[in-house]
């Protein structure tokens, strides 16, 4: 999934495609890149609290509608097969969005406007319900999980149960350990090295890591210098099965998972088990070839 961002303040990208012939120039060099999705927003929702400050500031549906509606139609247009998703928080965008030919609903609050179950259950849409706790504006501040693993599976087990009673059949449910928002550097490094515990909730499983401000207190590195550190995070999300990876960087993520999984396919052939058990020091003792 390519992150197309028509925006003026996103925390990596903002202002670089917000007008309608910039965006449509980066979302084709995406598809053509290889995305499968792409996954347009026209509101920034970079946390309070923490490092973004105060966070973004909450767009009106008009706003949002006129930033994101022609580039999304102009897309439609332009390439029938993509996979257009629209990453918005609001049943009233969605609506929008669904009526313009979107066809995947990314909504980081999870249900959080009443509207929004009905609006993606009368579509029959899949929609991405992704973890996070509280307002957006404070979300980085007063962070408490006893056992962060835990208690993000048992959350988006809860946010199926909800969308499932308000009338999305299972099918239609991505789910999103929702990284960055409202967790510590450890807590999200923590739910990437334990991203099974999400996956066996037997639901397809999204990650957004790219960029995000965990590979910059990691590595020191600035926003715009962090695309090795994302593959990192890239690979634990390819490990443990992640059905979608949401990706500033196309062609390198892509690139990056080729080789990945190149790689794991040996895993799966027919290597001889023995020479797993036996590990490769006693390889080298017996004086095999390195
Ligand atoms: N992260 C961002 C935005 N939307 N959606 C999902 N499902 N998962 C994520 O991890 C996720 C998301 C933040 O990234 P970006 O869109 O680049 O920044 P901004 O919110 O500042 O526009």
């Amino acid at each position: 999934m390519g992150v197309l961002n028509i925006t003026p303040d996103s925390f990596s990208d903002g202002g670089r495609w917000s007008s309608r012939d910039q965006a449509l120039a980066h979302a084709r060099e995406m598809l053509a890149a290889g995305a499968e999705i792409l996954d347009l927003g026209a509101e920034s929702t970079r946390p309070g609290g923490g490092v973004y400050g105060s966070g973004a500031a909450t767009v009106p549906v008009e706003e949002e509608c006129a930033r994101l509606l022609p580039v999304l139609i102009a897309l439609r247009a332009a390439a029938p097969d993509a996979i257009l998703s629209v990453d918005t928080r609001k049943a009233a965008v969605a609506a929008a969005a669904l009526a313009a030919g979107a066809d995947l609903i990314n909504d980081i609050s999870a249900l959080g406007d009443p509207e929004m179950a009905a609006v993606v259950a009368n579509s029959g849409c899949p929609i991405v319900l992704m973890h996070s706790r509280g307002e957006l504006a404070a979300m980085q501040r007063d962070i408490h999980f006893a056992d962060v693993v835990a208690e993000v599976r048992a959350e988006q087990a809860t946010a199926v149960a909800r969308a499932t009673a308000s009338g999305i059949p299972r099918s239609q449910i991505l789910l999103d350990p929702g990284l960055g928002f409202g967790k510590t550097t450890e807590q999200n490094l923590a739910l990437l090295a334990h991203l099974d515990a999400l996956t066996a909730l037997g639901l397809p499983v999204l990650v957004g890591a790219s960029r995000k401000s965990f590979v910059g207190q990691v590595t020191g590195a600035p926003v715009d210098r962090r695309l090795p550190g994302s593959l990192a995070a890239l690979a634990w999300a390819a490990r443990f099965g992640a059905a979608v990876v949401r990706v500033h960087d196309v062609p390198e993520s892509l690139q990056f998972l080729a080789v990945w999984q190149a790689i794991a396919g040996q895993r799966s052939g027919a290597r001889d088990p023995r020479a797993d058990a036996a590990g490769p020091q006693s390889a080298v003792a017996a004086g095999a070839p390195a």
